[in-house]
């Protein structure tokens, strides 16, 4: 199978340590591809009308995306564990992919705000509600950090993901300084073997 793929898109990232947590990190192939809110790549629209990445192609030509989808794929082909079945653990593990893939969205949409839209164009409001987002979902997140220990599952992955990202774009945020018990936990899953091998440079 086929995945488009950016090394500094957290969407594709939480696929790819999917992946490598299921054993199946050789059977997927990385295609580079730039997405790009205004200048919509036609190599991935003519898979995913959306022109979004993550997109993942089957050798049946079948085309799976979003991020929540194809993490299901995977989970479901490898036979594994990472969503789990039944039980409070499933929906704990489902709304903390909501959470990593929500402060994804607002982390990724400011950087569109701040790196894509012209100058003169910016609305700083727009912005700061984002961020707003990302620091409110943190504040979430720290209550919750010291508990979360060896889990792994979707939902500490997405939320691995997430940091990971404002590591690489935001890091002036910070976001260590207030949230101790979450960067204690981020340093511990950080190392995991499927998050070196996908650490974008
Ligand atoms: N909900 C989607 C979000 C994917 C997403 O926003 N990907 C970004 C790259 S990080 C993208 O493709 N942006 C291009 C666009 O917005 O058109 C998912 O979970 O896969």
């Amino acid at each position: 199978m086929r995945i488009f793929y950016a090394a500094a898109s957290p969407f594709v990232r939480k696929c790819l340590v999917v992946a490598h947590e299921l054993g199946l990190n050789e059977r997927v192939e990385r295609v580079a591809a730039s997405a790009h809110p205004v200048d919509r790549s036609a190599a991935i629209v003519a898979h995913n009308p959306l022109g979004k990445i993550p997109t993942l192609l089957l050798e049946d030509g079948t085309v799976l995306y979003d991020s929540r989808v194809i993490c299901e794929y995977l989970n479901t082909l490898a036979h594994g564990a990472l969503i789990p079945a039944e039980g409070p653990g499933r929906w704990q593990a489902l709304v903390d992919q909501s959470l990593g893939d929500g402060i994804m969205d607002a982390a990724v949409l400011t950087r569109y705000e701040l790196a894509v839209r012209p100058e003169s164009l910016r609305w700083p409001e727009w912005s700061a509600a984002q961020l707003e987002k990302v620091r409110s979902a943190l504040a979430q997140v720290e209550q919750r950090a010291a508990a979360f220990g060896s889990r792994l599952d979707i939902g500490t992955i997405a939320l691995g993901c997430a940091l990971g990202y404002l590591d690489l774009r935001f890091a002036s945020l910070g976001w260590r300084e207030q949230h101790p018990a979450s960067a204690r936990w981020f340093e511990q899953f950080d190392a995991r073997a499927s998050m070196r091998a996908t650490r974008p440079q």
